[in-house]
């Protein structure tokens, strides 16, 4: 048996937590088609007889200049360090390496981890084109494998954990088979909120936007073949600008944001949701350590 940890790391928006998320066969990871979505280290475990894999989601690197960004790419590096193997991530795309790019392969090189080069949206690409991409890739690093695969359509995905397991030392399984993930439903229902936040928000309200649960109730989750759990949560953001964005004509938008995350969380819990937001302004909050504890993000 092979266990152990293949940290998931790369640029913004490459597909990250789509690819964890197809890997692990459920939502455990936000997406959205913005960069900087992914905040945290998330976990996500693949268990098979012959292997455990845990993987581990990071936030995108890029050059941050303080505050909040600037604690997720150093969450992204130190996650890098705990793991066994790194997948460093890249978009199918033009042969040219991006300076942001480079600097992102500088930092996995640093690591001096065993590093995976996953080429994804390879669904987006003429075929013709990738193999000049791989060639050009080739010489960048001394990679261990170099693998194209889509993470949105599937393709290629299967045997990509076979080739993960090899680098992982053997060693029992580090989770319960049943285990897919560490992070709490609470804190999954937050993200939940987050991701519509992302989807239905412009320009800087998505970077603002932070979602505390402060209510999460299961006293009627057991009753009936259906029950209940009641959820209420803080929506966070940094000025009063952003909050009437988010609230939107009339509380549209807000109810819009709370109906399509009552559905996903709906199908997470299995139980049905009652859901209650509210937003708040906590001026800065993403530039101070205070501000970044208010809104959940502990160190
Ligand atoms: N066409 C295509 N799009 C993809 C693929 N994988 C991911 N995407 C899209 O790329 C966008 C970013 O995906 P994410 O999974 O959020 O990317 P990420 O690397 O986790 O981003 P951050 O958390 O911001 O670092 C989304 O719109 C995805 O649907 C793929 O294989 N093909
Ligand atoms: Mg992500």
């Amino acid at each position: 048996m092979r266990a152990g940890f293949a940290a998931i790391v790369g640029r913004p928006n490459v597909g990250k937590s789509t690819l964890l998320n197809r890997l692990v066969g459920q939502k455990v990871a936000i997406v959205s088609h913005k960069p900087q979505t992914t905040r945290g280290r998330i976990l996500g475990v693949v268990t098979r007889p012959d292997a455990q894999v845990a993987l581990l989601d990071t936030p995108g690197l890029h050059a941050a200049r303080g505050g909040l960004n600037a604690r997720m790419v150093q969450r992204a590096l130190q996650t890098l360090a705990d793991a066994d193997v790194a997948l460093f991530l890249i978009e199918a795309g033009p042969p040219a390496v991006d300076s942001a790019t480079r600097r992102a392969l500088d930092q996995v090189k640093a690591s001096r981890k065993p590093t995976l080069l996953l080429i994804n949206k390879i669904d987006q690409m003429p075929r013709e084109k990738l193999l000049p991409l791989i060639d050009r890739w080739k010489d960048f690093h001394g990679w261990s494998e170099i693998y194209p695969l889509s993470a949105l359509t599937g393709e290629n995905v299967d045997g990509l954990l076979d080739l993960v397991a090899r680098h992982l030392p053997e060693s029992p399984p580090l989770f319960p088979a049943e285990t897919w993930t560490d992070v709490e439903e609470r804190q999954l229902c937050a993200e939940l909120v987050r991701e519509q936040i992302l989807r239905f928000t412009e320009k800087e309200v998505p970077y603002s936007a932070a979602v505390v649960i402060e209510q999460f109730d299961e006293s009627e989750r057991a009753k009936g073949p259906r029950g209940l759990v009641r959820i209420s949560a803080q929506v966070i953001v940094e000025r009063d600008s952003q909050k009437a964005i988010v609230i939107g004509k009339g509380g549209a938008r807000l109810k819009e944001i709370g109906s399509k995350a009552r559905h996903e969380m709906e199908r997470l819990l299995g139980a049905k949701v009652f859901l209650q937001l509210h937003v708040r302004v906590e001026p800065g909050w993403t530039q101070s350590d205070k501000g970044l504890r208010r809104a959940g993000y502990e160190d």
